[in-house]
């Protein structure tokens, strides 16, 4: 049975190894205010102290996946200080990516619609993000002033190159799911009839692997892009010893020699 936690601005289930957050501010293109974010922090403190959990997938409901920090948060009245966005990000935002990069389970992500600000940032630190046909991609920062945070300048020249990434952050262009998809920021676009579904399907599925190995391979790709050639190789022997020592790649062999489906538990 699903066990549905009681949020006002998200949606959070786990279900069978699956734990499912859904972004759920709809009328304000699930912007995050401060209550969100909290919300969003309990949930995540969950999965990662919870070892029945073996993947993330986050989802927003409505017609928008996200549109970044709520600026109604965040208007400065004459006179007023101005609020320290620093302390917000290291509260907030910074903990947030470190925590879906540094899980150690994959993370699917599916975007729904227009994902812009944080939110444009935060799928591009989940492992497997579907977006709908008609979602879409803003870097929105620079329109008020500010610049790509929760780790877009330091994703978005990996993922697009400098060119892209600068046009991106300077023009605050909308860039279509399938434009995404073409530059290499997404793994997939899907019809948005199925998106909800296909992203379900693909998480609950991952569920059922060797989720262990999954997230020392994700702990490998991470590293890859700070590494030298040598550190990586190292890095390799040093993950593969560790997944060689797992319940399930002795039954994914033992397995594949008795020529019968495996069954895999994560550790
Ligand atoms: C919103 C928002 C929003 C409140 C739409 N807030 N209400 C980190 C650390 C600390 C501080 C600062 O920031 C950060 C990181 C950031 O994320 S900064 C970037 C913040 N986000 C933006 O600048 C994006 C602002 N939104 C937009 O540009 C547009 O709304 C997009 C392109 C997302 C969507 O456009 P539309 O599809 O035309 O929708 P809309 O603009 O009509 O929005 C629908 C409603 O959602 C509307 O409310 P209303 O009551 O008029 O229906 C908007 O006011 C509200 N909304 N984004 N960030």
């Amino acid at each position: 049975m699903p066990h549905p936690h009681a949020y006002e601005h998200i949606l959070f289930t786990l279900d069978n190894g699956l734990a499912h957050l859904s972004l759920n501010r709809p009328a304000q293109l699930n912007a995050f205010n401060s209550l969100m974010q909290d919300e969003v922090r309990a949930a995540l403190e969950h999965v990662r102290g919870d070892p029945s959990v073996r993947v993330l997938l986050l989802t927003a409901e409505g017609r928008g996946f996200c549109a970044g920090q709520d600026l109604a948060e965040r208007t400065v009245a004459p006179g007023e200080q101005v609020p320290d966005l620093g302390a917000s990000i290291e509260r907030f935002y910074n903990p947030l990516i470190r925590t879906l990069t540094e899980l150690p389970l994959p993370v699917v992500c599916a975007v729904n619609g227009v994902a812009a600000g944080a939110g444009a940032n935060i799928p591009l630190a989940c492992d497997l993000v579907l977006a709908s046909r008609s979602a879409s991609f803003v870097q929105a920062f620079c329109k008020i002033g500010l610049i790509p945070d929760s780790g877009g300048t330091w994703m978005l020249p990996r993922l697009v190159g400098m060119a892209r990434a600068k046009a991106m952050a300077m023009l605050g262009e909308r860039l279509s799911a399938e434009q995404a998809l073409g530059w290499g920021l997404i793994y997939k676009v899907v019809e948005d009839t199925a998106l909800r579904e296909e992203a379900v399907a693909l998480a609950r599925h991952l569920a059922t692997q060797p989720t262990l190995g999954l997230g020392l391979i994700k702990q490998a790709l991470n590293a890859s892009p700070g590494n030298g050639f040598e550190a990586q190789l190292a890095l390799e022997r040093d993950l593969q010893r560790q997944a060689g020592r797992s319940e399930d790649y002795r039954e994914g062999v033992n397995a594949f020699m008795a020529k019968r489906p495996a069954v895999f538990k994560g550790c």
